[in-house]
């Protein structure tokens, strides 16, 4: 039994990780509220209605281990307000170290992003890979990473961080703009319509669906050897759009062709992670492609 305490704990990853953890922790979630993925809380779980910028010592002596998700988690609004992607991600990942750096805290489990590596220069991509992001929400997630590992090494804080691919859920809002591929498509495909690909559908992405996510997070928390490192979460393997496209359309039984429209600027073509440091740890991604949508079909 812990007591752990998960910033963004009403968010798309933040609710899974609330749901695995409570029944045989003491789970407390940090979250603002000012875009929930799930407003009611499992019973037994406590709320902490602040923002990661706040001051929330006096809850620190109560907390053993830390998971933050909570983040400015959009790349165009990155783009357009770097200023407020910067305050949410750096700072409040910089308040919530200091805050950890005088409790006596036995983990501390940051959420970066793939988006750290920016275009990638081959793949599969290892975490030894060149971190050059190419979006103010790279480069603020890279910024929060560095600080953890540089708290472990300064300051002593066991700090490990996560660097996911693309995580898919049914809790992902297909109404949000900022949203990923899978969630348009089985919005678009559930309804009758046919999914939009940009290109020619063959550029590729390594999709993880959000319990495995869970399931390493799990790890990094009980493994020593998690302590001041980074892990990718992904499967390794690489999935096209078009596959993806197709894998939709069957699922729900329609009959359905993919409409094609021009290549986004700046996406990237190949996208797929080495996860065998995941894997020392322990990893097993366990949910394939076709078994994860099949979830979005009981919601
Ligand atoms: C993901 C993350 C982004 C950033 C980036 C780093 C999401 C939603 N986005 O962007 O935040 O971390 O990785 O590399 O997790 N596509 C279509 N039709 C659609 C929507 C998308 O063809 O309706 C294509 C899109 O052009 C891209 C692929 O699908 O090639 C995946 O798009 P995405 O927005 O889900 O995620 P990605 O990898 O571009």
């Amino acid at each position: 039994m812990k007591r752990i305490l998960i910033t963004g704990g009403a968010g798309q990853v933040g609710s899974y990780l609330v749901d695995r953890f409570h029944e045989e922790n003491e789970v407390t979630i940090l979250d603002n509220y000012s875009s929930p993925t799930r407003k009611d809380v499992p019973e037994g779980v406590s709320v902490i209605k602040a923002d990661i910028r706040d001051d929330i010592s006096e809850h620190m002596s109560n907390t053993d281990v830390i998971i933050h998700t909570a983040a400015q988690i959009s790349v165009v609004r990155s783009m357009n307000e770097p200023f407020f992607d910067a305050q949410n991600n750096i700072m409040g990942t910089l308040n919530l170290l200091e805050e950890a750096r005088h409790a006596n805290i036995e983990r501390f489990v940051y959420f970066s992003s793939a988006a750290t590596y920016g275009n990638p220069l081959k793949v599969p991509i290892g975490e030894t890979h060149p971190q050059e992001p190419l979006s103010p929400y790279g480069a603020s997630k890279l910024a929060g990473e560095k600080y953890c590992i540089m708290y472990n090494k300064a300051y002593g804080l066991p700090t490990t961080c996560i660097r996911p691919f693309n995580i898919y859920s049914p809790r992902q809002d297909p109404s949000n703009p900022y949203s990923g591929v899978i969630s348009k498509f089985i919005d678009k495909v559930s309804g009758g319509a046919s999914p939009t690909i940009f290109g020619d559908g063959e550029q590729t992405r390594d999709f993880i669906y959000v319990r495995d996510i869970v399931d390493l997070v799990d790890l990094m928390i009980s493994k020593r050897t998690a302590i001041g490192e980074s892990f990718n979460a992904a499967t390794g393997r690489s999935t096209t759009i078009n596959e993806l496209a197709e894998i939709i359309i069957d699922l729900f039984g329609k009959e359905l062709k993919a409409d094609y429209k021009d290549p986004l600027e700046g996406d990237i073509k190949h996208s797929v992670a080495d996860i065998s440091k995941a894997e020392k740890l322990g990893f097993v991604p366990k949910v394939d492609l076709r078994k994860g949508l099949e979830t979005f079909l009981e919601k």
